[in-house]
């Protein structure tokens, strides 16, 4: 894959960079998975987005600050920040200026293939990292979600099929992450999150569907599949009136 590979160039330079430390986290973690299971009600998480590799510029020049109050007065129980810089023009600076805005739980978004990535994240006051199943062997799975886990975050595990759902079961995972996205086509489908919630039970994990939801008929979709949680980007992004966007 191209973004592995600009990845690992990009973990390179962070082994290198000695600002990297843990220890100077000035925030408390804040847990999304009690915030989602002490409200009733389906829990939004609205992503800060402002370009992807399917939809090219989304909406580039939004301020963070603002776009990240605006979506916590609407009502979401957690921000997502892309970090990825050459496919979403995101950045570590866009995820700081949201914890600086907002008090709500963040979700660090991006292509997590190594624990300094974590270490950025955590650092920086994210409270929830992803892990991408396609995108990482067994024991990067397993290895990734236990540094994590270390931290005191949470983790997002992102699956697009029955065997990536498997593999996110034999480590555990509770936040479980069902990608209506194909990655490799960008086909959006929410049936994935249909076919994959039945094979968990909502007692044990909390079902995150992603991707693809442009209108309230589609929350209520995945809903009724059993999804707790949704996360969206684009929609999001380019509403002008973030309350009304679905009415749920
Ligand atoms: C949001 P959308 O279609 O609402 O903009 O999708 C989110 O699910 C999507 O950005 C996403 C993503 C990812 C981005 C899901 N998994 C992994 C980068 C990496």
């Amino acid at each position: 894959d191209d973004i592995i590979k600009e990845k690992k160039k990009e973990v390179a330079r962070l082994k290198q960079d000695s600002t990297i430390n843990t220890s100077k986290r000035q925030y408390p973690v804040r847990s999304f998975f009690k915030m989602a299971r002490s409200n009733n009600k389906l829990s939004i998480i609205a992503e800060f987005k402002r370009a992807s590799p399917s939809k090219g510029v989304i909406n580039a020049d939004l301020d963070p600050k603002v776009q990240a109050s605006t979506y916590e007065k609407a009502g979401a129980s957690m921000i997502s920040v892309l970090t990825d810089t050459p496919f979403f023009k995101g950045d570590m600076d866009d995820l700081i200026a949201v914890r600086e805005t907002v008090n709500i739980p963040i979700l660090n978004k991006d292509f997590i293939i190594d624990p300094v990535q974590i270490d950025r994240a955590y650092q920086h006051g994210a409270d929830v990292i992803l892990l991408i199943v396609r995108a990482l062997s067994t024991e990067q799975l397993a290895s990734l979600y236990q540094h994590a886990k270390r931290l005191g975050l949470e983790v997002l595990v992102e699956v697009h099929d029955e065997q990536e759902l498997q593999a996110a079961l034999d480590i555990d995972a509770t936040l479980i992450g069902i990608n209506n996205r194909n990655l490799d086509t960008f086909e959006v489908d929410l049936k994935t999150t249909e076919d994959l919630a039945k094979m968990l039970n909502p007692e044990d994990h909390l079902i995150i569907s992603e991707s693809g939801m442009k209108t309230t008929e589609d929350v209520l979709r995945v809903k009724k599949a059993g999804a707790e949680a949704i996360l969206v980007g684009e929609t999001m992004m380019r509403s002008d009136n973030l309350t009304d966007t679905f009415e749920l």
